[in-house]
């Protein structure tokens, strides 16, 4: 007996002068972006861990109070199964479903965090083998995105896909990326999706412009992550943190706006980049769901609701759904 931990790495490495092109062309693009993958460096990770812990950021905190209830409904059907975390991150959600089923019941789990950190697939599963030393960790280092089929296909799944991470797609790689995760459930599969709803424009904007301003360090720390990649030498401090909602598209955005014309020293492109006073960079979209855009992405898939939660004022809703 004692907990089993395995790891296995999927992820395959991205040439660096196609990372390198990506960035650069994104740079150069109309409106100027910076993919929001590049958030999550050590720093960055340690970072959105913080805001997940901060009083304006009310999204964590619902969705952890609503996995209590969750727990206690989905219980009964959790025997025998592979719990599958996309994007596991931190392993806090998962401990609270763990801690509400019996330890019998527990026994005969398998939790199966996927992530592209390996580092934060190993922090977690130290952390749960010393909190539930009976439960089987099979950890997967891939791209949930593009690497679905890695999934060990031996026995029946409960997927989660926490955090509103859905809400970083555009809503037409949010519908395909749901369609192919239906597809790959097998009859008896489930699945736990946490989205964060749309909301008076002034609770979304606080939530991303906290007062301790660790969101402003979260977004300018992205230019740290750049610099590494392309060589180049953004200032962070020469930046504004910028964050709103934008009602026509359901999305909060967030930028990164120059304080000053500058000129950034780009090693591996043909010239420079020239920003102009007040130029911004898109860094994120976190788009927000209402009943309608819910109903479309269900109907995308083959899969059922079979129970909805969600708190008295619908700020975060949590989704079972089976096929
Ligand atoms: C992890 C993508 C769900 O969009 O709310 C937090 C990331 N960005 N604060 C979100 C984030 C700014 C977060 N997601």
């Amino acid at each position: 007996t004692g907990t089993k931990v395995s790891i296995t790495n999927y992820l395959t490495e991205t040439d660096s002068n196609e990372l390198i092109e990506l960035i650069l062309s994104d740079l150069n693009r109309t409106p100027r972006r910076i993919s929001s993958r590049f958030f999550y460096d050590e720093y960055g990770s340690e970072l959105f861990e913080k805001i997940t812990t901060l009083p304006e950021y009310y999204l964590t905190r619902i969705e952890k109070r609503l996995l209590q209830n969750v727990a206690q409904s989905i219980a009964p059907t959790c025997k025998e199964i592979d719990i599958v975390e996309l994007g596991s991150g931190d392993c806090s959600k998962i401990s609270i479903l763990l801690n509400a089923f019996n330890a019998r019941h527990r026994k005969t789990i398998r939790y199966v965090p996927v992530d592209v950190s390996e580092s934060a697939i190993k922090k977690s599963a130290d952390i749960l083998s010393h909190q539930f030393p009976d439960l089987q960790i099979e950890g997967i280092a891939a791209d949930f995105l593009t690497q679905l089929h890695v999934i060990p296909q031996t026995k029946n799944h409960l997927f989660c896909f926490f955090g509103s991470t859905l809400g970083n797609l555009t809503p037409e790689h949010a519908f395909q990326f749901f369609t192919q995760l239906g597809n790959v459930m097998m009859p008896g599969d489930s699945l736990l999706l946490g989205l964060d709803r749309v909301k008076p424009q002034h609770i979304l904007e606080k939530a991303y412009n906290d007062t301790q301003q660790v969101t402003s360090a979260f977004n300018k720390n992205i230019l740290n992550v750049v610099n590494q990649i392309i060589g180049s030498d953004f200032n962070p401090q020469t930046f504004q943190h910028v964050a709103f909602y934008n009602e026509q598209h359901n999305r909060v955005e967030m930028h990164l706006k120059a304080n000053e014309p500058m000129t950034i020293n780009m090693p591996f492109a043909k010239r420079n980049l020239v920003l102009r006073s007040n130029e911004m960079l898109h860094t994120e979209n976190s788009y927000k769901f209402d009943d309608q855009r819910i109903d479309e992405l269900v109907s995308s898939s083959d899969l059922k609701i079979t129970n909805f939660y969600s708190d008295r004022q619908d700020w975060f809703s949590v989704i079972w759904l089976t096929k």
